[in-house]
């Protein structure tokens, strides 16, 4: 493309690409790989760390895995019919990340340690000024911001936290120096990723005691080793792994029905899960205490063959009054018992940019991305923010999946996004924007939707801000979610060409 950028005086000085990509992990390879598939290939991925992978290289806690299926849990465009279980684990994710980057000569794009600070939109000239912390700013016509909503770990503010004198371990930053055969350990929070390390340091420690808040809902993992005849046939046979990846994202969509909304479905799943729960934990106490007394799927439902029965080890104890403080020697509860011990797990999550920009963004006339979600972040069909053209997201606003794969949802996010570049590209746009009417339009909809599901329902989880807004879940099923994205709606966006004294 002959973009018009390139001849203001000022751009003919700066180096202009056509898109800068933020973030290596699977959106943003993914986006590059759709985005040369058109003919673009004037891209920088710029990433903080020095290795590709996002979530994948970052989370390498023991029992590290997907509770999606593998063959769903990779792109419809790079099927891998070698995949060694069900659900795999982190390291065998990550090497399909590396093979994606060697199959699509991405290394070429990557610009590692390049951690963005901020983007500044200069309207006159249709460019992203991009600051990377300690290094020269980035050009760019188009962003993609693709650096992943669940990057950031989030410790907990307990008193005392930074009194502790043994060892602070937070779930997504593992430690794998560390060694913990014969230690007494904490583990502090019962989510997904506790769900997965809990096991695995259980066979490992001293003493393991797990805190927790709030019990999670817990169904089976249908987990299986892919027999040898199953990769065969994938191989020479592709059409076979499209036909099992597509039922199980339907058997994915059905579940969806209980997850999202209240219906029979839900009380079927809740009454899988309580039966599960009572087959799996004898002592009817502690099943009391891991018995949610909120609505399947208001918090993320879990998958695992292995958490309860850790829990019923000889070295493992749950323990539920609330966390007081922090002290040297370990964490003090409620009822005036002090747990000592050497380590502290905290995997109590990410911070979630719920109301916040990943950095400042500064659009069209000053305006702020930080102010305008102030109230709880909004945008387009989750890719675009109206006053912050030629900008995309991955994962933006509104489009997390009910309980589906993230890729059913990521991949419809990266065609509509390479459509939108496309357009810019192709017709020399200096802004393409979307108007404002068209997303409050799109954003009082998806609200009346949301009030009906069951992430309203009353508990409290990392989907909501604190005041009960939802800005991270799609109110509705992958299938829907492609549907909207499948089109590029021209008439909804404001399209700025060039002023012709600058060409
Ligand atoms: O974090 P979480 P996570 N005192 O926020 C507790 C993805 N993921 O890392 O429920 C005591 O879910 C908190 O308690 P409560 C997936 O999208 C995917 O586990 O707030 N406890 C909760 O139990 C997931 O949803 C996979 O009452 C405190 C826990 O810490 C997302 O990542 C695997 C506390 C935090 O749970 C986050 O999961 C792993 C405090 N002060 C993760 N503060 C896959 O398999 C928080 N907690 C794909």
């Amino acid at each position: 493309t002959t973009g018009a950028a390139r001849k203001t005086p000022a751009a003919r000085r700066t180096r202009v690409l056509d898109v800068a990509i933020v973030g290596a992990g699977f959106s943003g390879l993914g986006t590059a790989i759709r985005l040369r598939e058109q003919g673009i290939t004037d891209i920088a991925i710029l990433e903080r760390a020095d290795d590709i992978g996002g979530t994948w290289r970052d989370n390498t806690y023991p029992g590290a895995a997907c509770d999606i299926p593998s063959n769903l849990y990779s792109f419809s465009f790079a099927q891998n019919p070698n995949w060694s279980r069900g659900y795999s684990g982190s390291a065998e994710i990550l090497d399909y990340i590396h093979h994606l980057v060697d199959r699509f000569d991405l290394r070429p794009l990557m610009r590692f340690r390049h951690d963005v600070q901020g983007l500044k939109f200069d309207e006159a000239r249709g460019i992203w000024t991009i600051n990377i912390a300690g290094k020269q700013n980035v050009y760019a016509r188009c962003v993609v911001s693709a650096q992943g909503a669940l990057a950031n770990p989030s410790l907990p503010n307990i008193p005392g936290i930074d009194r502790f004198g043994g060892k602070i371990v937070h779930s997504a930053r593992w430690d794998n120096d560390y060694d913990f055969d014969g230690k007494r350990v904490a583990v502090v929070g019962t989510g997904a990723s506790a769900n997965q390390i809990v096991p695995k340091l259980a066979k490992q420690v001293d003493f393991l005691k797990v805190f927790q808040r709030t019990p999670a809902w817990i169904l089976p993992r249908l987990d299986y080793e892919a027999p040898d005849w199953n990769k065969t046939l994938f191989e020479k046979l592709p059409a076979s792994q499209t036909a099992f990846r597509n039922a199980l994202f339907y058997a994915h969509e059905a579940m969806a029905s209980g997850v999202i909304w209240n219906t029979p479905v839900t009380r079927l799943l809740e009454g899988l899960a309580k039966a599960y729960l009572r087959q799996q934990v004898p002592d009817a106490w502690v099943r009391r205490q891991l018995t949610p007394q909120y609505r399947i799927g208001c918090k993320r439902l879990l998958i695992s063959n292995d958490y309860y029965p850790a829990l019923m080890r000889d070295n493992v104890k749950l323990y539920t009054w609330p966390i007081d403080k922090i002290c040297e020697k370990g964490i003090r509860t409620a009822e005036g018992i002090e747990h000592q011990v050497d380590c502290i797990v905290f995997a109590t999550g990410f911070a979630v940019p719920k109301a916040a920009a990943p950095f400042p963004i500064t659009g069209v006339d000053g305006r702020q991305l930080d102010d305008e979600w102030a109230r709880g972040a909004t945008a387009y069909k989750s890719v675009n923010v109206s006053g912050y053209p030629n900008l995309f997201m991955t994962f933006g606003p509104n489009s997390g999946p009910g309980h589906n794969s993230a890729l059913s949802y990521m991949e419809p996010q990266i065609d509509y996004i390479v459509q939108g570049i496309s357009t810019i590209l192709e017709y020399d746009l200096r802004a393409l924007d979307v108007r404002e009417e068209a997303q409050a339009k799109h954003n009082v909809e998806l609200q009346k939707r949301l009030a009906k599901t069951n992430w309203n329902s009353g508990c409290s989880s990392w989907y909501l801000t604190e005041d009960g807004f939802n800005a991270t879940m799609y109110p509705g099923f992958a299938t829907q979610y492609r549907k909207q994205m499948a089109c590029f709606v021209n008439e909804d966006y404001e399209a700025r060409r060039y002023n012709p004294e600058f060409s």
